[in-house]
């Protein structure tokens, strides 16, 4: 199992998409969990990319295009995630925040999410305050989520938790933030609810934000 997962990481590295697709439905024709592909290849493999573009081994068009592989092999995965998550445990909006276009983590969380039996409703990246506003209106969700992979934008997310609070709303949501230069800290500064480093944490959060 672990050399095809192994393979399936490199795949993704390298940016072949159909290879990529053709590799990770042959490890589910193989019982190999939708989860086990999703944290040990997937996730692995864009870590590995993140860690390529900084030490200056990848370049953008490359990283682009392991991107799009991802985006490929979770088209594969999603379905399997949502049927091994059974009934709704509550819904989940989540959304990437304005002048930020990162959204391979923000897509994890909202699947994995998903695989957990939330209804997930996944706003898209780039987005203005009254976006987020609007969909906590419409949706009513226990949980908001907002991802931020930049510094600069990372203060977005502060402002969306101003705009609920002017909007009468923030204490009918419990707001969650996450994205690699967001930390515990930071969370508390703003005012969130909850942080979570990553896919499978946002999971064991969000449940505890539900039962509290
Ligand atoms: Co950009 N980028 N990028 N990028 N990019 C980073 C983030 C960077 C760290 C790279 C670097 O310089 N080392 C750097 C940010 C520096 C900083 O501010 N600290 C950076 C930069 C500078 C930029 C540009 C400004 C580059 C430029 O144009 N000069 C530009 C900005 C564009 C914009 O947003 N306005 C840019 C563009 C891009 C691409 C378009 C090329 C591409 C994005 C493609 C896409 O998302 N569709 C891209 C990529 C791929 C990266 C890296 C290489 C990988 C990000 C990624 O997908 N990681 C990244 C370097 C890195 O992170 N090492 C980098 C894999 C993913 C699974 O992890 O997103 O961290 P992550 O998500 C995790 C957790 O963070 C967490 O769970 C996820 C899964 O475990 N999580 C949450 C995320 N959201 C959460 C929400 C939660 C809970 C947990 O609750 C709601």
């Amino acid at each position: 199992m672990e050399e095809k997962l192994g393979t399936i990481s490199q795949t993704l590295v390298q940016g072949k998409a159909e290879d990529l697709q053709k590799e990770v439905q042959n490890a589910l024709d193989q019982d190999i969990t939708p989860e086990d592909i999703m944290n040990q290849a997937l996730v692995a493999g864009m870590d590995a990319v993140g860690q390529k573009w900084k030490a200056g081994d990848m370049f953008i068009p490359e990283v682009i295009r392991s991107a799009k592989a991802m985006s490929g092999a979770m088209d594969i995965i999603r379905p399997k995630l949502s049927e091994a998550g059974g009934s709704t445990a509550g819904t989940f909006v989540i959304g990437t925040v304005l002048r930020d276009l990162h959204d391979i983590g923000k897509d994890l969380v909202a699947m994995m999410m998903e695989g957990a039996g939330f209804k997930v409703v996944n706003l898209g990246i780039d987005l203005d305050s009254d976006v987020f506003v609007e969909a906590v209106k419409e949706h009513q969700p226990q949980i908001l989520g907002m991802s931020a992979l930049l510094t600069t934008t990372m203060p977005q997310m502060g402002e969306v938790i101003n705009a609920l609070k002017e909007a009468g709303i923030r204490d009918q949501v419990k707001v969650m933030v996450g994205g690699a230069p967001v930390s515990e800290e930071y969370a508390e500064e703003i005012g969130a609810d909850s942080y979570a480093p990553n896919a499978a944490s946002a999971v064991d959060k969000a449940k505890e934000l539900i039962n509290a």
